[in-house]
């Protein structure tokens, strides 16, 4: 039938990312709650999966990525997530902020500031664009912060500049993080912080905040896609709470597909 076809069509993959992303996980877990037994998730890279995207919809060819919520594919292409009957996803999610224990004290301005900064999807998806096309994440970060001076001063309010403190913050190579890490790094920068921004795999980044290595990350997704990372780290690190809500993981594909529901792939 036409559902084995599409099957076929893909060689039962799934597009994956790295292999510690929790939609990547999920999808695995997926794979198996539906029975999907003839299907893989690959995995790679967030820029490998967004080539391999950009490419079938070019050719109208079908793919399934493992996909999520900001992100600017969705404003690039048309599509859709599959539903998941299941709940193997999850519900929305919120982007929160886990800082070192002891960070409030040792170096409070660095706490205060990522204690308040909290923008939108909206907000994250100009920066995610900008780098989409073409330009480096350095410069669409100052510009980000240049034209939301407004939000910018929410963030670094009751809060006085530093004169070379050091800020490590740590993050994955995932397109929202490489925005909001480079956005709150610069607004950082500018506050008189000697900022470096570490990339890591994400069990990593969860790491080496809980051991201290380094003072901070905005990249926590809870309650789902990182709730086991945040059970085995949460005991010595501290949640700061949310820096953006609305998000959500799951499986992605181009409109243009016959196929509505992660059980559709079943054959
Ligand atoms: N993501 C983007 C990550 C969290 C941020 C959805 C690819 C993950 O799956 O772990």
């Amino acid at each position: 039938d036409s559902k084995a076809a599409i099957g076929e069509e893909m060689d039962y993959t799934i597009t994956g990312i790295d292999a510690g992303a929790g939609v990547v996980k999920s999808s695995e877990k997926a794979v198996e709650e539906y029975g999907l037994e003839d299907w893989e998730v690959q995995t790679s890279s967030g820029g490998a999966m967004t080539e391999a995207l950009g490419n079938a919809i070019e050719d109208e060819e079908p793919i399934i990525v493992t996909g999520w919520t900001p992100h600017w594919k969705f404003a690039k292409y048309d599509l859709k997530y599959l539903e998941d009957p299941k709940g193997v996803f999850g519900g929305e999610e919120q982007i929160k902020t886990m800082v070192k224990t002891g960070l409030k004290e040792e170096k409070p301005n660095l706490y205060k500031i990522l204690d308040q900064f909290k923008w939108n999807a909206e907000e994250m998806g100009k920066v995610m664009l900008a780098r989409k096309d073409g330009t480096p994440i350095e410069e669409a970060a100052k510009n980000w912060v240049e034209e939301n001076s407004d939000k910018v001063s929410e963030w670094t309010k009751g809060t006085e500049k530093v004169d070379g403190t050091k800020a490590k913050l740590v993050y994955v190579s995932w397109d929202s993080e490489i925005a909001s890490t480079n956005v709150i790094g610069e607004v950082l920068r500018q506050q008189g912080f000697e900022v470096d921004l570490t990339q890591l795999q994400n069990a990593a980044m969860w790491q080496a905040v809980a051991q201290g290595e380094a003072d901070g990350m905005v990249a926590a997704w809870l309650p789902g896609t990182h709730g086991d990372l945040y059970e085995s780290n949460k005991d010595s690190l501290e949640d700061l709470g949310a820096n953006l809500e609305g998000a959500k993981i799951g499986l992605v594909v181009p409109k243009y597909m016959d196929i509505n529901s992660i059980e559709d792939l079943k054959s």
